[in-house]
């Protein structure tokens, strides 16, 4: 059996205590700096900072680090902007974060001619950066002032960034834990159940037995909760062609810790399905996964991700 996708993906966000904020859309994102890469035709555009996806990110195209390069956010009408999270370099793997430049400051330009610099540390987490007071901004430029340099290339790569106003509820439960009913066999556990709940889009779990069918996965909501919306995407669903040529859930049942019982069905298309619950307080959810969409090249199941909201 082939295997497309070579993320060795362990990572375990570290999730700060500040993640009650809302999340603020953005309209555009675009930089005056990007990587083309012509022979390859893959360009690293601002874009792939909002896709959900780790394998995807913006660098600047400059024969620099790109200092003096900025990106700009246009959200869509005003809004108060609080704090900002931020994947400062390449989250492949701890190897890539190191052979690119990772951010070290950054400087947001507001267009009432203020502006504040941020540190941003050299650790391969997702960071914080809380501004002095709430802006109200339709947009922003952030400013590439500083980078701690990779031991390869000097390129300096973000792989994602967030913008949240100061409160309201958090779109989806983060710092979930899951173990699953079996897991496909890598020696870098490139398939593990930690991969559906991972935030990332383009990393899965995949089961190690047979179509899928019956196997679940169990969530650990991190505590007590209150739920009303649970998310999914089914299948590897990075590609048309990914997602034609492997297994689909096309049921769902969620078991909560509660006693209760919810089941869905889901549409055969790649991307995140977003169902509401009946209101629902549990600790832990049992997802497990049935009628089987045959893929065309592979008997395996693969789920990217699994969120639950309060
Ligand atoms: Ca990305
Ligand atoms: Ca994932």
């Amino acid at each position: 059996m082939k295997r497309f996708l070579s993320l060795s993906i362990a990572l375990v966000f570290a999730l700060p205590a500040g993640a009650s904020a809302k999340r603020l859309d953005v309209k555009e994102i675009t930089s005056n700096s990007v990587l083309t890469d012509a022979e390859k035709g893959i360009v690293y555009g601002a874009d792939n900072m909002l896709d959900e996806q780790v394998a995807t990110m913006w660098v600047e195209g400059e024969g620099s680090a790109g200092l003096g390069k900025y990106i700009e956010v246009q959200f869509d009408g005003d809004v108060e902007l609080a704090k900002i999270r931020i994947w400062g370099g390449c989250f492949i793997d701890q190897e890539f974060f190191e052979r690119h430049n990772r951010l070290a400051q950054i400087e947001l330009k507001f267009t009432d001619f203020t502006s504040q610099k941020f540190d941003i540390n050299d650790e391969m987490t997702p960071q914080w950066l809380e501004l002095e007071e709430p802006k109200s901004v339709d947009k922003v430029k952030i400013y590439l002032r500083r980078v701690h340099e990779g031991n390869t290339w000097n390129d300096t790569a973000i792989s994602q960034i967030q913008f949240f106003d100061k409160g309201g509820p958090t779109e989806w439960i983060e710092g979930m834990s899951a173990t699953a009913s079996s897991e496909y066999p890598d020696e870098n556990n490139a398939y593990g159940a930690h991969l559906a709940v991972d935030g990332w889009l383009d990393t899965h779990w995949v089961e190690g037995a047979a179509s899928g069918d019956g196997e679940f996965i169990d969530v650990d909501l991190g505590g007590s909760k209150s739920l009303s919306k649970f998310a999914i995407t089914t299948g590897f669903d990075t590609t048309d062609g990914l997602f034609q040529g492997n297994n689909r859930a096309g049921k769902v049942t969620l078991a909560f810790s509660d006693g209760s019982t919810q089941k869905f069905d889901l549409a055969d298309s790649r991307g995140l399905q977003v169902f509401d619950l009946k209101p629902v307080t549990a600790s832990k959810v049992k997802v497990t996964f049935s009628g089987i969409r045959k893929g065309k090249t592979t008997d395996d199941l693969y789920i990217g991700e699994v969120r639950f909201a309060p």
